[in-house]
């Protein structure tokens, strides 16, 4: 299962870098079933603006693991973790029958909230800015919930 897992994310990666979600409700096992694949090191665990993130580095492949349910007051920030996020594993404990529905509905919500968003490779073709050879120019990708790529841009 290691190997099959390691070779299937491999071949649908390559060396690009890629992300993974680990979705699921508390107590699922997702914890269990990375250290199991043993993919390394938890590279933090931090508690992001009021959920655990748990986050693991195999190879280029990052995966963040989540524990979902009871928290939807910050279910509007989770948008932000989407667009750059490759493939979504939704773990589900089959003996755990009293929450079955609530995984049911946490499964559905996230659906709901992935975006169809574009890259930003994607949006720098579509606003035709490599065809603008008269000025410099840098795309950045940025989560202002999050603060993400603001600085990177504002430095450029
Ligand atoms: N019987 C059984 N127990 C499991 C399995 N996976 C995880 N567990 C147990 O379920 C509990 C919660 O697992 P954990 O990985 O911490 O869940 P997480 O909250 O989703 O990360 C732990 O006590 C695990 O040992 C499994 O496949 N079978
Ligand atoms: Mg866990």
């Amino acid at each position: 299962m290691g190997i099959l897992f390691t070779q299937m994310f491999s071949s649908l990666f390559g060396s690009r870098e890629a992300r993974i979600l680990v979705l699921g409700l508390d107590n699922a096992g997702k914890t269990t079933i990375l250290y199991r694949l043993q993919m390394g090191e938890v590279v933090s665990k931090i508690p992001t603006i009021g959920f655990n993130v748990e986050t693991l580095k195999y190879k280029n492949i990052k995966f963040q693991v989540w524990d979902l349910g009871g928290q939807t007051s910050i279910r509007p920030y989770w948008r932000c973790y989407f667009p750059n996020t490759h493939a979504v594993i939704y773990v589900v404990d089959s003996s755990d029958t009293d929450r079955i529905l609530i995984a049911k509905e946490e499964f559905h919500s996230i659906l709901e909230d992935l975006p169809d968003a574009l890259d930003a490779a994607a949006v720098s073709e579509a606003l035709e800015l490599p065809k603008m050879k008269n000025r410099q120019w840098a795309i950045f990708k940025t989560c202002a919930v999050k603060g993400e790529g603001l600085y990177e841009g504002l430095e450029w």
